[in-house]
């Protein structure tokens, strides 16, 4: 038991323009892990910065900045024993041509700019980027049905 944790996951413009919402947060879900929180959005050039505030100056920066903010994106928080690690496991490395097949970059997509989604790498950036994009009050607690069985 590794402990419950909260991270933040984004279904990003592309795979929300092509369909893709529900398949990737089914996977989410059967996994077991619990959507605590869940909006739709068009992200602000605002809170893409503060998002990506790391990679501020990297040649691939402006190219992400406008990506995320191209069309609406689908931002969750999904709670989970090791969420943060677990999620990471299944989305896969960020190029989807080196993602393994059965992760969700390697099975949806080729580009290293449109790689799906996006999933915080440790507890400091979930803490963080949850507080970007939700309120305390925003996220719910419940006992999933099947929590027992998990
Ligand atoms: P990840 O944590 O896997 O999302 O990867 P990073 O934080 O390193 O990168 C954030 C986003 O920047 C990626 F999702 C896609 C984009 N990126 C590029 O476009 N080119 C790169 O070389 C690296 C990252």
């Amino acid at each position: 038991m590794m402990g419950i944790e909260r991270t933040l996951i984004i279904v990003k413009p592309g795979a929300v323009v092509r369909g893709l919402v529900g398949e990737v947060l089914s996977r989410l879900e059967r996994k077991g892990l619990k959507i605590v929180g869940l909006k739709m959005m068009k992200m602000t050039r605002e809170k893409a910065e503060e998002l990506y505030s790391v990679h501020k100056g990297k040649h691939f920066y402006e190219e992400l900045i406008n990506y995320i903010t191209s069309a609406p994106v689908v931002i969750g928080v999904v709670e989970g024993d090791d969420a943060i690690h677990v999620v990471r496991r299944m989305i896969g490395p960020t190029n989807p041509k080196e993602a393994p097949p059965g992760t969700i970059r390697g099975d949806y997509g080729l580009s290293i700019t449109q790689n799906i989604i996006h999933a915080s790498d440790s507890k400091e950036s979930a803490d963080r980027e949850i507080k970007i994009f939700f309120d305390e009050e925003e996220l719910c607690s419940y006992s999933r049905a099947d929590e027992l069985w998990l």
